[in-house]
């Protein structure tokens, strides 16, 4: 019998949930980590509390796909023929497995989600519903939700599904929903930018091909899109939007219903709507300076002002990494490479040298270095997707790929609800021997 990913994937999970088993049986009581007053209060960071095998950020390296670097990942995934970047359905099969696919296995994978792309009418229906003058992260999110009445999982847990076969109706959600995404986010984008002209898809190109397609791009966007989906798709599991993903996943809620919230957790300005403010931000710098590149003592004057006005320098700083993002530098050096001379990348640039010196001055920003956000919308911008509302769903097709993958794993290896416990005021006074 032909391998399948899920043939594949089922024999890894199989041979992981002894692990897990043994870990909670035999080492259920051992101390991973205690907790700080401050840590409680706030919004318990570095807290080691939640697992995963997909993904691990190191603070000082970056983040890592199964133990490989971002370079490495790019390196070793099979390409299309004549790309740049690689498949992100063999992305998607290196989370799920923890191998590298060969290029028939990646083709495999794209057959699958090419099978399962059409979107139901009632989903365009509901996105047709909505005001001209939505959030496409609002009509996004919705039009994600309204698929869940398509659930398999749903169907199978009314039926009476075992336990152990829940990853396996999960699996079949998550390959029906990120096969749609693309469609559904490019019919967004057409109906909000482009008085709703559609291009149709394209059955036998890969996802970052077909996006670019149906988005009306040319070469070399579809390398865009497959490096913006790769490095966008996983950052472990305690940021805000993964954690959404696990948790609402963690009450058997289905994927739909999952990645919806998700996108709801990315689409705040601290997380992934930050890139739609790097563009916001640089373009009133630009307007204020009649499109001419500050010099860096202009440029220092600006940052200062948002600064003194209250405000976060959006697209630098990180709750974990403290060093450059490894994803802002492989788009910085795809900027370096397809559009150097893109003056909102010289800006963009000019940011990178003038704000980590200021951010280090000003001494509150624990990460004074650029993310990954400092950089996408410079790349969309450059190709004409210059609606920065937008980016965020750029970044929620991504995410969503890695929340997928880690979803199913929670439900192969049965994590259980999340549930922790809070405190009040009173009792974290009387911990710390307060008198009152
Ligand atoms: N500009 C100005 N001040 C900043 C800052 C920035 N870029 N980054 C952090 N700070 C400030 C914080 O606001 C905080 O100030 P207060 O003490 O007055 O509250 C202080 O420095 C300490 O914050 P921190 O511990 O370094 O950072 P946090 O873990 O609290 O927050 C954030 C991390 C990413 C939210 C933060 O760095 C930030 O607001 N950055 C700008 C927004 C941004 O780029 N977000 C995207 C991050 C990447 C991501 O998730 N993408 O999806």
């Amino acid at each position: 019998m032909r391998e399948t990913l899920k043939s594949k994937l089922s024999k890894k999970i199989t041979e992981h949930r002894p692990r897990t088993a043994r870990l909670l049986q035999e080492y259920g009581d051992v101390k991973v980590d205690n907790v700080t007053v401050a840590q409680v209060i706030g919004g318990m960071r570095g807290i080691k509390s939640l697992v995963t095998d997909i993904s691990y950020l190191d603070p000082e390296e970056g983040i890592r796909y199964r133990g490989y670097t971002l370079d490495e990942v790019i390196k070793n995934l099979p390409k299309p023929k004549g790309a740049e970047m690689p498949s992100v359905e063999g992305l998607f099969y290196l989370l799920l497995t923890g191998d590298f696919p060969t290029h028939n296995e990646v083709d495999q994978v794209i057959e699958e989600f090419s099978k399962r792309r059409i979107v139901p009418r009632f989903v365009y229906d509901v996105i047709d519903s909505f005001p001209e003058s939505s959030h496409p992260m609002v009509i996004f999110s919705t039009a994600i939700l309204t698929l869940n009445r398509e659930s398999v999982f749903n169907r199978q847990y009314k039926a009476g599904i075992c336990k152990k076969d829940y990853w396996e109706a999960t699996y079949e959600d998550a390959l029906n929903l990120l096969a749609k995404l693309p469609e559904i986010a490019a019919y967004i984008y057409n109906k909000l930018y482009r008085k709703g002209d559609r291009i149709c898809s394209d059955p036998n190109l890969d996802m970052g091909a077909n996006f670019a397609q149906m988005m009306g791009i040319k070469k070399p966007y579809d390398d865009v899109s497959r490096l913006h989906f790769l490095i966008h798709s996983d950052h472990e599991s305690g940021n805000v939007s993964a954690h959404t993903g696990h948790l609402v996943a963690s009450s058997l809620s289905d994927i739909y219903l999952s990645i919806s919230s998700m996108i709801n957790g990315l689409a705040g300005p601290l997380h992934g709507l930050a890139n739609q403010e790097v563009l916001r931000w640089l373009h009133e710098v630009m307007e204020k300076m009649d499109n001419k590149l500050p010099s860096t003592e202009e440029m220092e004057q600006f940052v200062w002002n948002t600064l003194n006005s209250g405000q976060v320098i959006p697209g630098f700083g990180h709750a974990v990494l403290r060093k450059t993002d490894p994803r802002y530098k492989l788009q910085r050096e795809f900027s370096k490479k397809h559009l150097p001379n893109d003056p909102i990348f010289k800006y963009a640039d000019l940011l990178y040298k003038v704000v980590p010196p200021i951010l280090k001055k000003q001494g509150k920003a624990k990460n004074p270095w650029p993310n990954v956000d400092a950089q996408s919308g410079v790349i969309q911008w450059h190709y004409g997707v210059k609606d920065y509302d937008f980016y965020t769903v750029l970044f929620g097709i991504g995410r969503s790929i890695g929340i997928c993958a880690n979803i199913i794993w929670d439900r192969a290896l049965g994590y259980p609800l999340e549930r922790p416990k809070s405190v009040t005021t009173d009792m974290l006074e009387k911990l710390v021997g307060i008198k009152k």
